[in-house]
């Protein structure tokens, strides 16, 4: 393959809408495609990240979604791309640190939170949505299973919107290590820090913001106050879509029961849980799922128009 003519120096291609809406300083919401290349089955995956590319622009927002196609990163992918990632067998996930071999070896893949927010950065985005973050496994003290997500997003000065960690993680020892790497975190409207599936994961933070304009106040501070870390949104899920705590905790203990049977370890063990959840709750974990993600992206759009000075 020859280089595009839309690359950039830097080895990454911004699409030119997303460069010229960057130009304008018009509102720009990065989005990622782990969430459909290894998040969620197909054909649902195409339609979720069709709808969310469809929303924004509906609403004012572009989006950049954001992947490696033949060894190319780019950020705005096209819809012929996103559809070819979203069908694609050999479709990898890509976290940080396999971009240099991905680009070399001309592999195409979905980009994690950690690639995502490089690359968004590296295009000048500051506000991405996603659906859950990576965080601290449950058996981290024996097998250092930290998703590179969470120093990664220390590093760089983003505001990322999720609806917290999945409970299939420790969430204690994740929001530890968020405090211990100056990662802000403030939930939208509550200080229950949200489980994913559930609106409450029976863990409290500090902060609440009442609205996007809030949010945008406090990415400026940390801006204008020189600190680089993320400011982590956290958007719970509404009360009446969540999935039921009790079957949500049945479930669970079944997928990391049968994580550990299958010897299930490293980056295979987020992908491993969430099909385990979404099979055993008959497609009910998925439909939570893409709820979530629709709030995060819509909460996202509010918050890149705020920080844009729209509205
Ligand atoms: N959490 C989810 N769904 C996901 C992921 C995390 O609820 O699809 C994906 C994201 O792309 C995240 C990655 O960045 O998994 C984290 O994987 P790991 O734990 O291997 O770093
Ligand atoms: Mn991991």
């Amino acid at each position: 393959m020859t280089s595009s003519p839309r690359q950039t120096p830097g080895g990454l291609v911004i699409a030119p809408q997303v460069r010229d809406a960057l130009d304008r300083g018009r509102p720009v919401l990065a989005l990622e495609s782990t969430i459909f290349t290894h998040g969620l089955p197909r054909p649902r995956n195409l339609e979720v990240a069709r709808e969310a590319e469809a929303w924004l622009r509906d609403h004012g927002v572009l989006p950049a979604t954001i992947g490696v196609v033949d060894g190319q990163p780019i950020v705005g992918l096209s819809p012929a791309e996103i559809e070819r990632l979203s069908t694609d067998d050999d479709a990898v996930k890509l976290s940080l640190r396999d971009l240099p071999v991905a680009v070399a070896k001309r592999l195409s893949g979905g980009t994690t939170v950690a690639a995502t927010a490089f690359l968004a950065r590296r295009a000048g985005i500051r506000v991405f949505s996603t659906g859950g973050l990576g965080g601290v496994h449950r058996d981290a003290q024996q097998t250092f299973d930290e998703s590179a997500d969470l120093p990664t997003l220390a590093a760089l000065p983003l505001v990322v919107v999720s609806a917290g960690v999945k409970s299939i993680l420790d969430i204690p020892l994740t929001l530890e290590r968020m405090e211990t790497l100056n990662l802000t975190v403030v939930g939208y409207r509550t200080t229950d820090y949200p489980g994913f599936y559930i609106a409450d994961s029976g863990l409290d933070i500090e902060y609440a913001a009442d609205s996007a304009t809030e949010i945008a106040d406090i990415a400026r501070a940390r801006d204008a106050l020189g600190i680089s870390s993320t400011l982590l949104v956290a958007r719970p899920v509404d009360t009446d879509l969540q999935l039921t705590p009790a079957v949500h905790d049945e479930v669970l203990t079944s997928a990391l029961d049968a994580a550990a049977a299958a010897g299930v370890s490293g980056h295979d063990t987020t992908p491993f849980l969430l099909d385990f959840m979404q099979r055993e709750t008959a497609g009910r974990s998925l439909d939570v799922n893409v709820e979530v993600y629709r709030g995060n992206v819509a909460l996202g759009a509010e918050i890149a128009a705020a920080l844009a000075g729209v509205q």
